[in-house]
């Protein structure tokens, strides 16, 4: 039989059946021998024994694997943003963007809190930006179900992690997608009882023929230790219009005969993401000018 991890716990694996019923597993001793270790997320062979539990005897190949948070087979991200409260910071997203960028996957967005004063001026701003740069957009008011029938389309079939900064709307979009997930134990607003709060692990929840991941968060170590010549290629528009910068090892910055300095100047590129691009690039000097 196959089935998915959906949840490991100190050596206890637990699997989704296509049938839909959980077996819960542990690894055939080969797999320690040989140094493999399941990841939640992982198509696996089960044999069961009786009807609670199985051992794992296969992993199938990995389509990708995404390091801290560990999960194996992820299609693509959901950012969450809230576009106020907390006040939208451009420059936090487009850091969030680069990261995911530099995991390879697929990222949508969804602007949050549609519902509050001044959001639909912000997101107006913001959509300009992001829709030429041909990321998924999806406008939302989670508590009141407002713009999450498009989501649908973007989740089916696929394993989505959710990413976004803390009070976003994360554990209250999780809840409405798939209620009962656990994701919020206590009443909305209730931080004291809230389930994300006192579990670390990961774990996927079935949606509409894929599964959403709730995760403690992101790891930065990578992209904290990434060369600062390889940030431009994690800016989508960038990552196009280097190939006409006139020096090779362009950093788009003080270099003559820059194409995307021209871009900016001629408002193909948004100067906001120019601005937060220049930010992260002396982020990255500095920390890689520490490390030596
Ligand atoms: N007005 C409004 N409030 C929202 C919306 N989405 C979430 N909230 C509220 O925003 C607060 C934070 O939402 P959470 O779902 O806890 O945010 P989170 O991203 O899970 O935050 P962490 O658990 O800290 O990572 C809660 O009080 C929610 O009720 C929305 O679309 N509109
Ligand atoms: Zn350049």
């Amino acid at each position: 039989m196959t089935g998915r991890i959906v949840k490991a716990i100190s050596g206890f694996y637990f699997v989704r059946l296509e049938d839909g019923r959980n077996l819960q597993c542990k690894a055939r001793g080969v797999f320690k021998k040989r140094g493999w270790k399941p990841l939640v997320g992982d198509l696996v062979r089960v044999e069961p024994q009786g009807t609670q539990e199985g051992t794992i005897t296969d992993l199938f190949a990995r389509r990708s694997e995404l390091v801290r948070p560990s999960i194996a087979n992820v299609d693509q991200a959901l950012l969450v943003v809230a576009l106020v409260q907390p006040e939208l910071s451009l420059y936090q997203l487009d850091k969030m963007l680069a990261m995911l960028a530099l995991s390879k996957i697929e990222v949508g967005i969804a602007f949050t809190k549609i519902d509050l004063p001044h959001a639909l001026d912000v997101l107006q701003q913001v959509q300009k930006i992001y829709e030429k740069l041909e990321y998924p957009i999806f406008a939302l008011d989670v508590r009141h179900e407002v713009g999450v029938m498009p989501l649908h389309g973007f989740l089916q079939g696929k394993i989505t992690v959710l990413a976004g900064q803390s009070g976003v709307g994360k554990s209250t979009l999780l809840t409405h997608l798939i209620p009962g997930s656990g994701a919020l134990t206590g009443q909305i607003g209730d931080r004291s009882k809230r389930g994300r709060h006192t579990t670390t692990h990961v774990e996927l929840y079935s949606y509409a023929d894929g599964f959403i991941a709730d995760t403690p968060g992101f790891s930065q170590y990578a992209f904290d230790h990434l060369e600062p010549s390889h940030l431009g290629v994690l800016f989508r528009e960038i990552a196009i219009l280097r190939a006409t910068c006139e020096y090779r090892g362009c950093l788009h910055t003080e270099e003559e005969g820059c194409a995307v300095r021209r871009a900016v100047e001629n408002g193909r590129m948004a100067e906001s993401r120019y601005h937060n691009y220049v930010q992260l690039l002396t982020e990255l000097k500095e920390a890689k000018a520490r490390r030596y």
